[in-house]
C-alpha cells in the first residue's frame, strides 16, 4: 500500500491519496516490452560484433598479404601483388605497390648498369672487366690506347676524347680477328681508363691475343670519322694472359698495362708483358733507392760531349750526358735508369744535379779561357718542378755564369700536349736568357706550328738522319729541308750523331751551324774534354780570337 498527501491550497483540509492496487500487477504487462527490449538488444550486439569482426578481417586479410609483398620487395624480390580487383583503398594500396616494384626494378636495373659502364661511352668499365675476368681461367687481355689521345683531349676537349674512345671501340669491334677470338659471344671490350680501352678475350692464349691486338692496331691506322672530321689516332696495344703470366686477374690489368707502355715506345705498336719492362719489379725499385744515393753520394758523373762548327771546326759547346759507375754493378747505362728515372720522378733529383754540375763545369772552362756553351737535357716530369728556373738562375749566379751559356735540351715529344703549366716552366727558364733546344727533332709527332709558340732557340736534328747522311740521299734531302726551314725560322741547327767525315763535309755544304757525333769525340769526362780543347784538331776558339 502506497499512501501520499497530495498538494492542496492554504487552510484547506489535507488530502492524502492512498493507493490500493498492488505495483507488481500494474507492471505487470510491460514485463515482456522489457524482455524484449534486452533481447533485442543482445542480438543487435552479437550481429555488431560479428559485423565487425567481418569487416577487420576484410581489411587485414589483403593488408597482411601486401605487408609481406612490401617484405618481399625490401629483400630484393620484385615480383609485383597479383592484381587486385577492387576498387576501394586497399586496391590502390595494391596498385601503389605494384608500381612501386616497378620503379625500384627499374632503378636497380640503372644503378646496376651504371656501376658496371662507364656512363660517357656506354662501354662495360674497368670493374666490370675485372669482375667478368675473376669468372675465367684462361684469358687474355689486350690494353690498347690511341696515341694521339692526349693530343686530342687537350686540342678539341674531353668530349672528343669519349668520341674517340667509343668510335676506337667500334672499329675493333669490327675486325675479323676480334670477331673470331668471340664465338661464345663472351669477348668485351671494355673502358679501363680515360684513354685505355681493355680487350677481355676468354680462353685465348698470347699468341692468338697478339693477332687480336695487330689487327686493332692495323685497323686504327685509317683515320677515324666522327662527326663528319677525319682524325688520325694510331694505336698502340699491350698483351698479357693468364695462365701464361700466372697472376690472379687484377695483376693481369696491371700487367697489359706495363705492355701498354712498352707497346708506346716501339713501331709496331704491340707488346707482350714482359716483367724486364715492369716499373713496379723489385729489382728496379732497388735501383731507383739507389739511384737517389748514387746522387746524394756523388757517385754520377757526366761527361761532355763537344758541339763543333762544321765549317770551321770550332768547338762552340758541349751536351752533359750523365753517367752511373755503380760500386757493384759496374757501368749502369742511361737507357737503363733514364726512363725508370722518369717513371718514379727521381729525375728532377737528377736534373737539379746535373744543372749545377755543368754550371759549375762552363764555369771552370770560362775561367781557362774557353768560351764553351754547355747544354744539359731535361724530362717531361721536369715540367712538373715549378722550382726548376729557380734552381737554374741560382746555379748560374753561384757560379757567376751569363745565362746564355747554358743551353737546356728537351725532347719534342716531351713538350707535346704538355699542360699550361710545364710551358710556363719552359718560358720561366727562357726569360733568363737560358736557350732552349729541341732534342731529337724530326722523328716525334709535334708540327712546327706548335713549337713556334714555344720560345725556343736551337733544333737539334735527331742522329737516325745523319747516321747514313753520306750514303743516303734521302737522309740528304730531309736534313737539307729541316736546316733550310729551321734557318728560316730563325733557329739554331744542330746535327747529332755525325760519325764520318763525309757526314761533316755534307753538313758544313748545308751549313748547319753545329754537329756532334762521334766522328769528332764520344761523350768524354771533364779531364779527358781538356786534353779534347788542348789537342787542338778541333780549336776551342776561332783563329782570328786567338792571334
Ligand atoms: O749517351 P747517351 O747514351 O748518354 O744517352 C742516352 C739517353 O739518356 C739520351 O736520350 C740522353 O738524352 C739521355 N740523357 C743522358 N743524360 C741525361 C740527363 O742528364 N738528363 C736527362 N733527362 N736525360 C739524359
Ligand atoms: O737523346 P740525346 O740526343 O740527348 O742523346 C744523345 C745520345 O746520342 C747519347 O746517347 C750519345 O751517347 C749518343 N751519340 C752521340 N753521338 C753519337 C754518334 O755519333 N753516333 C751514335 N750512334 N750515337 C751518338
Ligand atoms: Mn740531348
Amino acid at each position: 500500500m502506497l499512501a501520499t498527501a497530495l498538494a492542496t491550497t492554504p487552510g484547506s483540509a489535507r488530502v492524502i491519496a492512498v493507493l490500493r492496487f498492488p505495483l507488481a500487477e500494474a507492471l505487470a504487462p510491460y514485463r515482456n516490452l522489457a524482455i524484449a527490449i534486452v533481447g533485442l538488444a543482445a542480438v543487435g550486439l552479437v550481429i555488431a560484433l560479428v559485423g565487425t569482426v567481418g569487416i577487420a578481417r576484410g581489411v587485414t586479410r589483403p593488408l597482411g598479404a601486401l605487408a609481406a609483398v612490401a617484405g618481399r620487395i625490401a629483400a630484393g624480390d620484385y615480383t609485383p601483388p597479383a592484381a587486385s580487383a577492387r576498387g576501394d583503398e586497399i586496391g590502390q594500396l595494391s596498385d601503389a605497390l605494384s608500381r612501386m616494384a616497378e620503379a625500384i626494378r627499374e632503378r636497380e636495373r640503372h644503378i646496376r648498369h651504371q656501376a658496371a659502364h662507364d656512363a660517357a661511352t656506354g662501354l662495360p668499365n674497368r670493374v666490370d672487366l675485372l669482375q667478368r675476368m675473376s669468372d675465367l681461367d684462361r684469358c687474355a687481355l689486350v690494353a690498347l690506347s690511341p696515341r694521339r689521345q692526349r693530343e686530342i683531349v687537350d686540342t678539341l676537349g674531353q668530349g672528343w676524347g669519349d668520341r674517340v674512345i667509343a668510335a676506337t671501340a667500334d672499329r675493333i669491334a669490327e675486325t675479323a680477328a676480334f670477331d673470331a677470338t668471340d664465338p661464345s659471344g663472351r669477348a668485351v671490350i671494355a673502358r679501363i681508363g680515360d684513354g685505355t680501352l681493355g680487350l677481355l678475350l676468354p680462353g685465348v692464349d698470347v699468341v692468338r691475343a697478339t693477332d687480336v691486338a695487330t689487327a686493332a692496331v692495323a685497323a686504327l691506322e685509317r683515320p677515324l670519322n666522327i662527326d663528319g672530321l677525319s682524325l688520325d689516332v694510331t694505336a698502340a696495344a699491350g698483351i698479357s694472359a693468364s695462365p701464361d703470366h700466372d697472376v690472379p686477374g687484377a695483376d693481369l690489368l696491371k700487367f697489359a698495362n706495363v705492355a701498354l707502355a712498352e707497346a708506346m715506345r716501339r713501331e709496331t705498336g704491340v707488346a707482350v708483358y714482359d716483367p724486364a719492362d715492369d716499373p713496379h719489379r723489385p729489382e728496379r725499385l732497388s735501383l731507383m733507392s739507389e739511384l737517389r744515393d748514387a746522387i746524394e753520394r756523388g757517385e754520377l758523373t757526366l761527361f761532355y760531349q763537344p758541339k763543333v762548327v762544321p765549317a770551321t771546326g770550332r768547338t762552340a759547346g758541349a751536351e752533359a750526358l750523365v753517367r752511373w759507375f755503380h760500386p757493384t754493378r759496374g757501368f749502369v747505362r742511361p737507357d737503363d735508369f733514364i726512363p725508370l728515372a722518369e717513371e718514379t720522378g727521381t729525375i728532377r733529383l737528377l736534373s737539379r744535379w746535373a744543372i749545377a754540375t755543368a754550371a759549375a763545369q762552363a764555369a771552370r772552362w770560362r775561367d781557362q779561357g774557353f768560351d764553351l756553351k754547355v747544354a744539359v737535357n731535361i724530362s717531361a716530369r721536369d715540367l712538373a718542378d715549378a722550382g726548376l728556373p729557380e734552381r737554374i738562375a741560382a746555379s748560374l749566379a753561384e757560379n757567376r755564369l751569363p745565362a746564355d751559356r747554358m743551353v737546356i735540351e728537351i725532347t719534342e715529344s716531351a713538350i707535346m700536349g704538355e699542360p699550361d703549366a710545364a710551358i710556363a716552366v719552359l718560358q720561366r727558364i727562357a726569360e733568363q736568357g737560358v736557350a732552349l733546344a729541341i732534342d731529337d727533332f724530326g722523328v716525334g709527332q709535334s708540327s712546327l706550328a706548335y713549337l713556334r709558340k714555344l720560345p725556343v732557340q736551337e733544333m737539334k736534328i735527331d742522329k737516325s738522319f745523319i747516321l747514313k747522311l753520306a750514303d743516303s740521299v734521302d737522309d740528304q734531302a730531309i736534313v737539307r729541308t729541316i736546316a733550310d726551314l729551321a734557318r728560316t725560322l730563325g733557329y739554331v741547327v744542330t746535327a747529332e750523331g755525325v760519325e764520318d767525315a763525309r757526314a761533316l763535309e755534307h753538313l758544313a755544304a748545308v751549313g748547319v751551324d753545329y754537329a756532334q757525333g762521334y766522328h769528332m769525340s764520344r761523350p768524354i769526362p771533364p779531364d779527358a774534354f781538356d786534353a779534347f780543347l788542348a789537342d787542338g784538331r778541333w780549336p776551342a776558339t776561332t783563329p782570328s780570337l786567338v792571334t
